[in-house]
């Protein structure tokens, strides 16, 4: 693969461990309140995102480019309310989306058809992930204060089960 190429790869799996630490530290800040459903489906979220970057690892590594490991920034520990961090992790996605757009662009640009075309399980990944957290923080903003319903969103996360493989992640 190419240079170019291998490096904005290298930096967007970094982007994806940062995703791994950012949800697995909200999910903390969950726990920390007693909001077991919360913590639950953060986890599972953490989990996700560290699957999407040994995605990353694996193609780099069967196109036989180099990965380099890079420090992985501190996240927010705290958060003034769950609507707050369910917030932070939409314009989180929101961003991501937009670095794997430029990492199409960047494919597009050097008739990378092997790294276009692995990069099409994230566009889709992409729109459910955001779709996905857009629906808590609506739910969320939809009960404000209301403790009963806190607690009722609460339970229906719990319901969250892991992906059954990879792929499905
Ligand atoms: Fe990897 O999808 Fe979220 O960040």
């Amino acid at each position: 693969m190419k240079r170019n190429i291998e490096d904005a790869f290298n930096l967007h799996l970094n982007a994806e461990f940062y995703s791994f630490y950012l949800y697995l530290s909200m999910a903390n800040y969950f726990a920390a309140q007693n909001l077991e459903g919360m913590t639950h489906w953060m986890r599972l979220q953490s989990e996700e995102e560290r699957i999407h970057a040994m995605k990353f690892v694996d193609f780099i590594n069967d196109r036989s480019g180099r990965v380099v490991l890079a420090q992985i920034d501190q996240p927010r520990t705290d958060w003034n309310s769950p609507l707050e961090a369910f917030e932070d992790a939409y314009s989180h996605e929101q961003l991501i989306s937009s670095k794997i757009n430029d990492l199409v662009e960047l494919a597009n640009q050097e008739r990378d058809h092997a790294a276009h075309q692995f990069l099409q399980w994230f566009v889709s990944e992409q729109v459910e992930e955001e779709a996905t957290a857009l629906g808590i923080v609506e739910q969320l903003r939809r009960v404000g204060d209301n403790p009963v319903g806190l607690l009722m969103i609460d339970q229906q996360l719990v319901g969250r089960t892991p992906p059954t493989d990879s792929a499905s992640a």
